[in-house]
């Protein structure tokens, strides 16, 4: 069909924080575009792979377990399940859907990480966080809560006030409590590890501006981080649940979220093909495409290919594919409102999932915000899927039937495509 042997597409779809259950905005937003084009280039007869995987490192995780009142890894186990049951439900063609809680990937992570640090693109600089006296630890954002000195709300949390929306830092939390213990916690200085943005800023701007084929707001959004400056970036974080800093003096840290979950793409293509993975990150004829969500464009056109120029052995993607949002009956999805439809819900429904894939495929947010309405499902699927889809076929099945007995002259063996023989094999076997 036109492709030369040996082209190869590695395809990702965001790896999704595994604490939440995925609404249909997670899955317009990377697995279904995602999986809709691995579709394709596996029909045109690429070389693809298709990989994926749960986001299971940083704060998020070890907070919803603490919620829950669960041991963390049953819970990690749990939600794995629940995510993978999910995206075979919508029918993901995922190739593999690993976990970045695996051996593989903090070996990966810590692996690429080391090559970095050779290379020179690592500093050291100190952070100043909250520590419990009590508790013996430093404490994410998240753990510690007090007084906005903007706008005198009294659950702020130590990084924003939810309130007047101000990003605060340590210093500007009046009365900080912990959450886990209630007393107050002090202010500690740490040293942490930093990637070199400043160093890359060239070297990425021009790489950028050489995708032409990027959609606009996609490179927009990225020369606009560059346009405001890249400073050295903190890669390491006080906590215990995550990837494990590889060098001396570190040692007691994790790298941050952001950090290992990119790398998750490289484990993930390795557990699967253990022998040739290579091939699909370092090879000339492999072409990479990333699929995600607007929230995570930065980190994947910006932050994660600095992240492999400094390291230097693999190749930039070649496309970031960059989505917009889905809203739900005009407003935003959300857990705590209860608005909007989470997917583990959906097998109970009775909808056939190909219905509502259909449905979601005319939703994609290439270029804009676009909005779930089921009203609108109701008329889209009636008019078009059956409507148009299902009569086209009915009708033609139908005039075989009336005008011409029921059956058609059989053309010749020889006229019938390797397609042909595949389609009509298919329609055998249901
Ligand atoms: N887990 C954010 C998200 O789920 C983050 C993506 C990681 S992709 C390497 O939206
Ligand atoms: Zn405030």
């Amino acid at each position: 069909m036109g492709v030369l042997v040996g082209e190869r597409r590695l395809i990702t779809a965001a790896l999704p924080y595994i604490n939440n259950i995925p609404h249909l905005g997670h899955i317009v937003g990377s697995h279904l575009p995602a999986d809709i084009f691995a579709r394709y280039c596996r029909l045109k007869g690429y070389d693809v792979l298709f990989v994926g995987g749960s986001d299971e490192n940083g704060t998020p995780s070890e907070l919803a377990a603490e919620d829950l009142g669960v041991n963390l890894n049953e819970f990690l186990d749990k939600m794995y399940e629940e995510h993978k049951r999910i995206y075979d439900w919508f029918c993901i063609s995922y190739d593999n859907f690993s976990r970045t809680s695996r051996k593989i990937h903090h070996e990966t992570t810590q692996e690429f990480f080391k090559k970095i640090y050779e290379n020179g693109f690592i500093s050291v600089g100190k952070v100043k966080s909250f520590y419990c006296e009590k508790d013996k630890r430093f404490l994410p954002d998240r753990y510690v809560e007090g007084r906005c000195s903007k706008c005198g709300y009294e659950h702020a949390n130590a990084d924003q006030c939810e309130k007047c929306t101000a990003l605060l830092d340590a210093e500007q939390l009046i009365n900080p409590k912990c959450k886990i213990c209630g007393s107050a916690p002090i202010i500690k200085e740490s040293e942490h590890l930093f990637l070199r943005l400043d160093k890359l800023s060239n070297r990425l701007e021009k790489w950028l501006r050489e995708n032409k084929h990027w959609r606009p707001q996609v490179i927009n959004l990225a020369l606009g981080w560059i346009k405001e400056g890249l400073k050295p970036r903190c890669i390491t974080r006080d906590l215990k649940h995550g990837v494990k800093v590889p060098i001396e003096g570190f040692q007691d840290k994790v790298f941050y979220v952001w950090f290992d979950a990119p790398i998750g793409y490289i484990s993930s293509t390795k557990e699967k093909k253990p022998n040739t993975w290579e091939k699909f990150w370092k090879d000339k004829n492999t072409k990479i495409y990333h699929f995600l969500g607007k929230d995570n464009i930065p980190f994947h056109t910006i932050f994660w290919p600095a992240m492999l120029m400094a390291n230097g052995e693999f190749n930039l993607p070649y496309h970031v594919v960059g989505l917009q949002y889905l809203t739900y009956e005009g407003g935003k999805f959300s857990k705590s409102q209860k608005r909007g439809v989470f997917c583990e819900k959906l097998p109970k429904t009775g909808i056939n999932p190909d219905i509502m894939r259909a449905y979601l495929t005319f939703l994609i947010p290439e270029t804009a915000d676009t909005e779930f309405k089921w009203t609108d499902f109701q008329a889209k699927i009636n008019s078009d899927i059956i409507g148009n889809y299902a009569n086209f076929i009915n009708r033609t099945l139908s005039f075989i039937y009336n005008k011409l007995g029921g059956s058609i002259q059989r053309p010749p063996e020889s006229e019938f495509t390797s397609s042909d023989k595949e389609l009509m094999k298919s329609v055998r076997k249901k």
